[in-house]
Parts: structure tokens; sequence; C-alpha cells
């Protein structure tokens, strides 16, 4: 049995592993995607559709009309909605389908919040409605719309006239007698194109039972300077014009060895773009879980780049990027968040899409590890070394190999005998483990899950009805549907404890391969034929199946505790809303600078699309990092808000201890970093629940007018008070780091050294430096109790350290509960609102009432940018009374610390300098 494993996963090797880097030639571009052709040969300023505004009607917050294109006189429904938070949504359907077309579910939190909508204008040639501060103007000839925040115009739809509705046809061969056209066959763009009925890529023939029905439409953003979102692509943030090359491409696919720089498509796709310029942001929300692809027009394109400078020294056009989206089906489905500020932007999306809740405080710390960790004995020796060299942890891995032939919710009984108590013994220390549940489910007719899944009709199908049967990590296998409800429901029980014998309230799930990876598969996934659950074809619901599997696992793991503790989730492949039940990771990446230096943009790009909880494999997971590499991936992971070590089965252990000295001293340096801080990330993540802001932000989420943040990819800010430029390249000796802001001051971290913002500044990095700077007028708490893992730390004191800013004041937040159940939920939480004024720190309660008690107390307040002659500070609190406290005063960094001021952190009090 053993050798068989083996041989099938050397041919896999030698399969994938004969070139280096992607095999391009396994993807299509879009020349060879003959929607994306057809999409694209559109020709601008030519459009076909037309409005008729005599059609229109309003009710309360929906106004309604039809669309005709006027080559063939297929009609559409059109229809806007005015949504609460300066949203619109824009519906375009057909009038009278052949079949209904898909419309996405289970992305938006709930139905969106409607708003009344009026008639500012009416003319012959267009309307004017509005809501609140937001408006839209509609052209009926063309079809256009523009939408306004106030008086500034943020976006218009069509504004190229790039729009495109494949209407559902009959195949003209199928009329009986083949004489004549079918009733509404037409002669346009798709008679002459072979790939419209039947597509072929490599030796894989795609049936498209219902023909050409492309759905497109471009967008033009006035005034914004980039775009960014529509993740995940291996490329700059801010995204790069298409023009010369292929459109950016959103279609959950596992590419083996991605490249850097290229708008290939990736494992997870979230159609949300943000448009930014110094005066206005706004976004665009494609709910279309079909293959799609964006063209980009105007950001990083030289013509525009020359536009704006003309435009700043007063001639020529005002700068505006022009994005095109084109989906294979589905319908057009298009939510306008209308800004005007980028923070607004982000908002009005999560309001959409919903927010990661909290995660369970281990969720944050550190994650050990590889495929594979061999054995129960192997996790053991592993989890013991990590506290023989001082090194905190939270978390180890178990990945495919720990099951009995890759089926999973089962164990390799002779690697892995002991489950339960191989997790107690984690657990003992405070931590936790992780197991893989892939979604492939090996043919075995000795497998439960087979069995079931076969008796009870669960596996997705070909479209002659047969159970589609691809080949995965255990052979043959079938691809349970997760869009079938009862599919789901099976699949929650998998995981209570009773079910998954071995597995532990400890044990979280990590989903991975669910884009999902066929190995022998068109573009290494599930043909587009396939058909899903109420007849869906993968063509039309393919982006979200990774996200629907991962629902039920969600389910599972609330299921198991009876919804009292916190799941963690891992998926690789997402849609818009995974957030909701998700961390995610950027795949398998690889040793090289180039790949440790992308994880910045990529995982901004993901964050402005919604989805905070993000990283990449500390280290790379195919090939071997030397230390360099590893130590600097290290310090830039500990600052990311996932921050895992994984690797490729064929690399090198990698576990600190395997390194020199030096580098084992630098990664627990980076680790101890990360730990000191997670009370501030788990104050970000408790506040991105409640207000939709990311963890990680773009420089010009904080600083939107200051034009010299817009395309940088090399830092960005960890909430709004750490500026974070992790080194990336080898054998750096400096790093060029931009201190935003031209009215802010800037500490580094470690030495205090201050900073002026607007400036770049050339920064010294010995190996050991990671420049991290704390903004002044920011506060930051930390736990500087370094301990196995940050489970045993709930009770560890603080540290705040205040950096104040021009005025000599500061602020911050605090955020605490019990690190794991949903009681938070219910108010047994504390958050903190921490002000320094007149010399004089004091901390209260944002939330009065709520029950959570704590035993962390105060140890601890570092001030910097102080002026000298402060003597003492006297603490006032119910439990202390009036008491002073030792101060100390460093005249060259100008940093003051009041020692012990002992104050129990529930409590509210102040600390007055003196
Ligand atoms: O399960 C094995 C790997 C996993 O380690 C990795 O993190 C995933 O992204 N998995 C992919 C399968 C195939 C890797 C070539």
């Amino acid at each position: 049995m053993w050798r068989r494993v083996l041989h099938l996963h050397l041919v896999f090797l030698i399969l994938l592993s004969s070139s280096l880097g992607v095999d391009r030639g396994n993807f299509k571009a879009c020349h060879q995607s003959s929607f994306c052709k057809r999409c694209r040969a559109v020709e601008p300023d030519k459009s076909v559709y037309v409005l008729h505004l005599n059609t229109l009607k309003i009710e309360d917050s929906v106004m309604s009309a039809e669309i005709q294109n006027t080559q063939n006189l297929v009609k559409f429904k059109f229809e806007l909605f005015s949504l609460s938070d300066a949203t619109f949504r824009m519906k375009i359907n057909e009038l009278s389908p052949l079949k209904p077309r898909y419309e996405v579910e289970h992305v938006l939190v709930g139905e969106p919040q409607l708003e009344r909508l009026e008639v500012k204008e009416r003319a012959a040639e267009y309307i004017i409605v509005s809501s609140g501060n937001i408006k839209a103007k509609i052209y009926g000839t063309p079809f256009r719309v523009d939408f306004y925040h106030g008086d500034s115009l943020a976006v218009t739809a069509n504004a190229k006239g790039l729009m495109k509705f494949e209407h559902i046809r009959i195949k003209p061969e199928s009329k009986d007698d083949g004489s004549e056209q079918p009733d509404n066959q037409v002669n346009d763009d798709t008679a002459s194109d072979p790939g419209a009925w039947e597509e072929n890529f490599k030796s894989h023939h795609d049936s498209k039972p219902n023909g050409p029905t492309a759905v497109a439409l471009d967008f033009t953003f006035a005034g914004a300077h980039y775009a960014y979102g529509i993740p995940l692509h291996a490329d700059s943030f801010a995204l790069k014009s298409t023009k010369n090359g292929d459109p950016y491409r959103l279609f959950n696919l596992d590419v083996f060895e991605y490249e850097l720089n290229n708008p290939m498509a990736l494992y997870g796709s979230i159609p949300m773009l943000v448009a930014h310029g110094p005066s206005i942001t706004s976004g665009v929300f494609w709910l279309n879980a079909a293959e799609t692809w964006v063209d980009i027009e105007g950001t990083h394109d030289q013509n525009v780049m020359s536009s704006i400078v003309n435009f700043v020294s007063g001639s020529v056009r005002t700068p505006e990027v022009n994005a095109h989206f084109m989906s294979e089906s589905g319908i057009i489905d298009v939510f306008f968040m209308l800004g005007p500020e980028p923070k607004n932007v982000v908002q009005q999306y999560a309001k959409l899409t919903g927010t990661t809740p909290l995660p369970p405080y281990f969720a944050i710390g550190y994650h050990q590890s590889r495929w594979n960790y061999n054995d129960q004995d192997d996790v053991r020796n592993v989890d013991a070394k990590f506290d023989e060299y001082n090194l905190p942890m939270d978390v180890m891995w178990l990945d495919i190999e720990h099951t009995d032939n890759k089926k999973y919710f089962t164990w390799d009984s002779r690697r892995f005998s002991q489950p339960a108590e191989m997790i107690n013994n984690l657990t003992a220390k405070g931590r936790k483990l992780v197991a893989i549940v892939d979604p492939h489910v090996k043919r075995d007719n000795s497998y439960f899950l087979h069995n079931d899944a076969e008796n009870n009709d669960f596996y997705i199908k070909n479209k002659d009805g047969k159970i589609y049967e691809g080949w995965c990590w255990p052979g043959s296998s079938s691809y349970p549907d997760f869009f079938n409800p009862a599919v789901r429901d099976y699949y929650k029980t998998r995981y209570l404890l009773e079910n998954y014998h071995g597995s532990t309230l400890d044990m979280h799930i990590w989903n991975d391969m669910n884009e999902p990876s066929v190995f022998n598969g068109p573009e290494v996934t599930i043909p587009k034929d396939v058909l899903h659950f109420g007849g869906w074809e993968n063509r039309d619901v393919h982006n979200q199946y990774g996200f629907m599997y991962t629902i039920a696992t969600y389910e599972g793991l609330m299921a198991r505790s009876n919804g009292k503790f916190r799941p963690f989730i891992l998926t690789r492949a997402f849609f818009a809303g995974s957030q909701r039940y998700t961390a995610m990771w950027t795949g398998d990446n690889t040793a090289d600078w180039g790949h440790l230096k992308i994880s910045i943009p990529m995982c901004l790009s993901v964050s402005v699309a919604g989805y905070p909880f993000c990283g990449a494999d500390v280290g790379g997971f195919f090939n071997n990092p030397n230390s360099e590499l590893i130590t600097r991936w290290y310090q830039a992971g500990a600052f990311q808000p996932f921050f895992r070590s994984h690797s490729h089965i064929d690399t090198k252990r990698r576990e600190p201890w395997l390194f020199d000295d030096a580098t084992l001293h630098h990664i627990r340096e980076a680790l101890n970093k990360r730990y000191a801080l997670l009370p501030y990330i788990y104050t970000l993540f408790f506040e991105h629940e409640i207000s939709g802001l990311p963890v990680m932000w773009p420089l010009w989420l904080e600083f939107p007018s200051e034009t010299a943040v817009f395309a940088v990819d090399d830092e960005y800010l960890l909430g709004d008070s750490l500026l974070v430029h992790p080194v990336t390249s080898p054998g750096a000796t400096e790093v060029t780091v931009y201190h935003p802001g031209v009215s802010e001051i800037w500490y580094d971290v470690d030495t205090y050294q201050k900073f002026e913002g607007g400036k770049h500044t050339k920064i010294p990095v010995t190996i050991d430096k990671i420049p991290v700077y704390q903004r002044g007028g920011k506060i930051i708490p930390k736990k500087e109790r370094i301990r196995r893992a940050s489970t045993l730390t709930l009770n560890d004191p603080f540290t705040l350290y205040v950096a104040l800013n021009q005025n000599k004041t500061a602020s911050g937040r605090l955020y605490m509960d019990d690190g794991e159940t949903f009681e938070y939920k219910k108010g047994a939480y504390l958050y903190l609102s921490l002000e320094f004024a007149g010399n004089k720190l004091t901390s209260r309660k944002i939330k009065k009432e709520g029950s959570f008690s704590t035993k962390s107390w105060l140890e601890r307040v570092v001030i910097m940018g102080i002026e000298s002659g402060i003597k003492s500070a006297v603490v006032e609190s119910k439990g202390t009374g009036k008491i002073t406290v030792n101060t100390i005063y460093d005249n060259n960094s100008n940093v003051l610390v009041v020692r012990k001021p002992s104050i129990n952190m529930a409590e509210e009090w102040s600390i007055l300098l003196q």
C-alpha cells in the first residue's frame, strides 16, 4: 500500500516538477477563452444598449426600466436599488430568459437595507435620482449611469460602452429542419465564434449546453489614480494596466509554482475593486461567481501617469481608471460603494458581505506547520523543542499524511495511533492542533464518507447525470456538492466529537484544495459543464465552491461545541463572504525573496476586499530558504495577520533550531515581538468585526490625499498606529522608509528615534532589524512576558506604549476577553479607551456594562516624545486610591517610564505626571 502511495506521489511530482515555475500552458490566457475574447473585442463608444426612459418606474427605493440591445432587439430588465451607506445596487437580467440565469446566493449578509429614491431631474435624455448624499444620472441612449457622491462624479457604468449581455438562445442547428435561424437566434459575434457552443482546451472538451452567456460592463472612476483589490493575484497592490497583456483573471485554481507579477488566476477570487484618488474613493463589487476577467486601464499606464502630471500642472484631463469586468455567465449584479473616503468604501463593502468574527486568541499567535509532521512522536518532539529553545508557539499543524490514505476525518493508525492523547499533550501547554480536511473524497467502498455520499446522492455530477470522478491525492475521487444544503448538514455532523474520532475541541481545521483542485481536470479543476445542486453548472458557480465548503466546516465546528467556542479554519479557496468563516493564506509560494516581497501586496489586496485574516507561508512552501531569507520572513510574518510557517514535503526540515544560533536568535526575537503585540492585534481584530476596517491597512486608508503613498507596496500600517516596512531583499544594509503624514511624528519601536512624516528616510538595517514605527498620537498595549503559548498570557500584565504627537497627546484602545468563547457577544469583554493629554493618562471603559473581569494589571507605561522635568506619577483608581509611583527619564531618547502603577486593567484609572 505504501509503495502505491509513494508511487502516486512520485508520478505527480515528476509530472509537475519537470519545469521550474508555473506551466502557463496548463492555464488559459484570454485569447484561449471564447467569452473573454468576445467581451474584449467589443469596441468602445459603440454601445448597442439603450435604456428606454419611457419604461421607467420608481417604487420607493427601486427604479426599474427596460434596456434593449438595438442590434438583436433582446430586452433586459434594469433595476437600480438605493441602499443605506452611500451604496447603489444595479441589476441587469434578461427580461424573459429561456432559462433562469444564476444569481449568487450566500454572499450577502442579508437583504441590503434600502433607502428611498427621489427623482431630482428628468430630461429627454436622462433622469437623475438621489438618496441622501448620493445620486445616479441614468442616460437612455446609449445606456450609461453616472454615480455621484455629493456633486463629485465617482463612477460611471458603461462609460466606454463595453456592456455585453449574451442572452440564452437556442442552439442554431437544433431547429428541427435546420433551415433557418431559431426564433431567438441572432447573427452576432457568437455566430462566427467556433468557441461559442463548445470549447476545447488541451485535451479537455467543454460542452457548453447553454451556449454563449457572457455578461460584461465597464466602469470609469473619475479622479482615481489607481485601482486595488480583485484578489487573488501575485501582483503589485496598485493594479497595473492590462492593455498589453492579459486581463486580471478571477477563477479559483490550484496553480503549481505560481509566478510573480502577473494577472493569472490563483486559489481565491473576490470581485471587489476599490479605486482611489486624492479627493474621492469608490468601489465596485461585481457579484458574479463565474469565471471573470478584469481589464484595467489607466493605472501604472504611462499616458495616464503623464496626464496626472499635466493635471497637477493645470492642463489636460482629470486622471481616471477604467475597469472592464467580463464574466462567463450569471447576471449583471453590481454594487457601487461611493465612499467618499477610503474607509467608507471598505466599510460599505463590509456592510454588504460581513466581517470576520473575532478569532480565538491562539489563532493570532504563531503556527508551526509542515507537510508533514510524520507521526505523533514527531509532533511531541517539535512541540517540546519549542519549549527547550524558548520559542513561543500556539498551534501545530497536520497535513494530509496524517490520514489513513487521504481519507479525511480518519487517522493513519500506525503513525497517529493516539491522536487525542497527542492533542491533549499540546493542550496541556496551552497549544492547539490544526488538521487538514480536503474536499475530494476517495472513491473507496470501505470509506464511510464515500459510501454516505454515494448513498445520499451527495456528489457533483457530469452533465450526463453520472457522478463526476477526478484524480486527486487519494487517487480516484469524487467531490461533494456543497451547494446542496443536505451535504453541508451532513458535513456539519462529521465534525461532532463523537463522529470525528480522535479529534477534540482543541483541534481546528484547515480546508485545502477546495478550488477544487483536480489533477486531471481542465486547468486542474472540475469541468465547467459538471452540475451542482439546483442544476447549475460549475460554469455559473465555480468561484463559490470552496466558500460553500468552508461554510459546512464552520457550521461543523460551531455545532461540536454547541456554539460555545470560536472556530478557527484556514482555507485556500475563497470568494466574497469567505471572511465571515475563515482565515486565508496565499497558497504555495516559494522560498525566494520575490515571494517574500509579494506577500505584502497580496495581503493588502485581500484586506481592501474585506478579508483581513491573511498570511503567507513563512519561509516559502517550495524550496529551502537560507538563514537570511528565513530570518527576514519571520520578521515580516510576525507583523502580518496570519503567521504560519509551512513547507513542502520535499523540503529540508526547517524548525528554527535547525538553523545557526544567530538565526535561531533572530527568529526568537521576531516571535517575541509578535507575542508582545498580540493585545494590539487582537484589539484590531475586534475592531474589524465591529467596524469592517482591516487589520493590515494600505497607507492611503489613513493618508488618502498623500499621492506619494498610492503605489506603495513595501510597507503598510498595522491598524492606525504602527507602520511596518519589512526587509525583503537579500544582503540589505538599508531600506528607504516613507513615514506618511506631513504633520506626523513616527517613533522607531526599538530605539524610540523620532522621524518626521511626509519624508523618505534611509534606515540602516542589520539582520536583527525590523523597521517598525509607532505613530505619534497613538497608544499601543503590549504584554511582554513571553510564555510558551498566547493562551497562557491571559492574566499577564500590560505595558502601555504612549507615543506623543506634536500636541503632546495620544490615544489608543484595548480590547480583552476570555480569548476563546462567544461570551463576548453577550458583553463579556473589556474595551478601554486610553487617552493622554495635559500630562495625564486615563483609561475609561468604552462599554460600561458587561461582565468581564481580569487579573491583568498595568506594569509599566513608556511615554515617547515627552520633555524632561517629570518627578513622579500619581496613580488614581478605586482599587489603589491615590498613590505616587516612580518614573525614570532617559534624556537621550526623551522617554519616560512609569514603573509599576499596579492598577487592575478592569478599573478606570488615571496617571498624572508631575
Ligand atoms: O496538502 C499538501 C499541500 C499543502 O501542504 C499546501 O499547503 C497546499 O497549498 N497541498 C497544497 C497539496 C499540494 C501541494 C503541491
